[in-house]
């Protein structure tokens, strides 16, 4: 049989080294589909329950691996199925390449089933590079540079096949005006900063008395050379969310994660520093940042257009994370006074003993906290955490202490709901010997991370390491946003759009060949933790945890106090519990050790 353009497509990936691609079929695209299965030894194919799921996991096996993500879905419905998941990666800077079916090139136009125009509607989030093929001979250079352009750029980008000619022979480009004549192959440049730029950056540094570093995804895999030039400026540093894993919490300067999600010692540093590195990131919040003018300001990163974006920066370092820091710290100065460091190594452990004692806080029946607190030091080397958006990201970004070797990560850009199972998946595809762990709300996992759960159960016999436990934080209540109703609008909670069904997750897993561990004491949560990484195959843990624990910003300003009291002023169904809740919560800061800023 001719090669198809179906099997040249496959042939092709694999030539770029594809050998995974997440998805789900349809007779749109069903002409790739026939060619993967000639093809089967070449290139494995990883069937998710929807469309939007195997995006998500095509972002997240690009995370976690570094290379390019994959997925394919059928045209129409399917296809913009794809679309929440490829946003993910876009907004995370993440290389994913979409393959879509179409209705045939005679039908195109024609107001026919499962027509949609793909490249408009993909013009956004993969605007880098989406292409509809018209003859077969164009489909070598859409594939080439649709996986450059991606690679290159860290960009989603798309290729559209309309149906009929995936079954059409694939032909070679004509030696002729018109014909485009394309090759394979990318390799990720070294990317550093001119000398006199760095000498700039190092002028600026060197003065700086009090040091504050921000990291972010940019920088992971340069762990080295950040904690190098952190010690070298006496620095403290604070992570976003992304960059989670850049840095261990064992160290004593480390002050987490920053922002709404943040610690007290993150914004600490923030706030009295006279001297920001921002390394990789796109922490999108201002407000958690100096203040303009208290602080000068340097940043590198890959992206120009990520450059002096949140802050006015002095020096603008295009370049590699780990490159550059390296390129760096030879014309860095030791900073002699180690007085700030100590002040901020003061703040930190401080509040990791509030942190414990929020956790170890009475509540009903279960405190979010003491979840996230007792998996920290049970916590399997290498193990790799993902996160649902949700009120767990606040105790995942705050309470999980990460070690040297862990990876972790989320929907960060994005911040969508429905992210954490499938992150999950494609981390157990991208690392099988790795144990891996997801917390999730409930109403997430109501949202699609049930379904992905199925997939799970698919594919786990198939895992070398079979331990994958999803954690869910069964509270009944969206209540992430049951709390921004309260604190940021002033309103109180609207029962309508924030209670959910109850579900026993437990028995779900345990319907579809998984282990299920309901938790519905406090003293239970440690022991159920060890049962589940214990466990042979993967683990549902149905955590029940009280709604009425507020996710505190590190910093109430006296606006969000004043919404917070108009809210249960204005009758919130759960007012009582809600300031015991928060009452508890917010002591702990006023018990030993919490001072104001100044004293610390
Ligand atoms: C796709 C999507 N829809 C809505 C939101 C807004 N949102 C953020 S967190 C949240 C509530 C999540 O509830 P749940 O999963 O139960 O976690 P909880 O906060 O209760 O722990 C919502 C609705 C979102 N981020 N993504
Ligand atoms: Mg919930």
């Amino acid at each position: 049989m001719a090669q198809t353009v179906g099997d040249f497509l496959i042939e092709r990936l694999h030539a770029w080294g594809v050998r995974l691609i997440f998805g789900y079929p349809g007779d749109g695209i069903n002409g790739v589909f026939g060619a993967l299965n000639r093809a089967s030894h070449k290139i494995r194919f990883v069937q998710a329950r929807h469309e939007e799921m195997a995006a998500f996991m095509a972002c997240a096996y690009s995370k976690f691996t570094g290379e390019l993500g994959v997925c394919i879905a059928t045209s129409g419905p399917g296809a913009s199925h794809l679309v929440t998941g490829l946003y993910d990666a876009r907004l995370d800077h993440v290389p994913v390449l979409a393959i879509t079916g179409q209705q045939s090139r005679n039908a195109l136009g024609g107001h026919y089933q499962q027509e949609i125009d793909l490249v408009s509607l993909l013009k956004d989030v993969a605007g880098a590079f989406v292409q509809q093929a018209s003859s077969p001979s164009q489909v070598r250079h859409l594939v080439d540079r649709a996986i450059r352009i991606a690679l290159g750029e860290r960009r989603v980008t798309a290729i559209v096949l309309p149906n009929d000619l995936q079954e059409l022979s694939y032909q070679e480009p004509p030696r002729l005006h018109g014909s485009v004549h394309s090759g394979v192959g990318f390799s990720i440049p070294k990317v550093v900063p001119y000398e006199a730029d760095l000498m700039r950056a190092a002028a600026v540094l060197n003065r700086g008395r009090k040091v504050a570093l921000l990291v972010g995804a940019g920088a992971l895999g340069a762990t080295d050379e950040v904690i190098a030039v952190a010690d070298r400026l006496g620095a403290g540093a604070a992570k976003a969310l992304l960059g989670k894993a850049v840095l261990p919490d064992d160290l004593p300067w480390v002050t987490g994660s920053i922002g709404l999600l943040g610690t007290e010692p993150s914004d600490l540093l923030m706030s009295e520093c006279d001297t920001l590195l921002m390394v990789g990131s796109g922490f999108p919040y201002s407000e958690f940042l100096p203040r303009e003018g208290q602080a000068r300001g340097v940043q590198i990163d890959i992206a120009p257009d990520m450059l002096s974006l949140r802050y006015p920066m002095e020096v603008n370092l295009v370049g590699d994370a780990g490159e550059t820091l390296r390129a760096l710290l030879p014309l860095l100065e030791t900073n002699p006074d180690t007085s700030w460091r100590e002040r901020i190594s003061r703040s930190v452990t401080k509040w990791w003993s509030t942190l414990e004692r929020r956790a170890m806080q009475p509540a009903n029946p279960i405190n979010p906290q003491r979840v996230t607190w007792e998996l920290s030091p049970r916590l399997p080397e290498r193990v790799i955490l993902t996160s649902d958006s949700g009120s767990c990201a606040n105790w995942y970004a705050r309470d999980l202490k990460i070690r040297r070797g862990m990876m972790a990560s989320l929907s960060g850009g994005l911040a969508s709901m429905g992210a954490a199972v499938p992150y999950a998946i494609a981390a157990k595809f991208a690392h099988p010997d790795c144990p891996v762990i997801a917390l999730v709300g409930d109403g997430a996992m109501q949202m699609n991370n049930m379904a992905e759960l199925i997939t799970a159960s698919k594919y786990w016999q198939s895992w070398p390491d079979p331990r994958f436990i999803v954690c869910v934080f069964n509270n009944q209540d969206l209540n992430q946003v049951t709390w921004e109703q309260r604190v940021m609008e002033g309103d109180p909670k609207f029962n309508a759009s924030q209670d959910i069904p109850y579900v026993p997750y437990h028995r779900f897993a345990e319907l579809i060949g998984l282990r299920g561990i309901l938790v519905d004491r406090a003293d239970e949560v440690g022991p159920a933790w060890d049962d589940a990484l214990s466990c042979d195959r993967p683990v549902v843990l149905d955590v029940q945890t009280d709604p009425e624990v507020p996710p505190l910003p590190p910093h109430i300003t006296f606006k969000q106090a004043r919404h917070f009291a108009r809210a249960i002023m204005k009758g919130d169904p759960h007012g009582r519990s809600v300031i015991r809740g928060t009452a508890r919560q917010l002591l702990n800061r006023l018990l030993p050790g919490r001072r104001k800023h100044g004293d610390t």
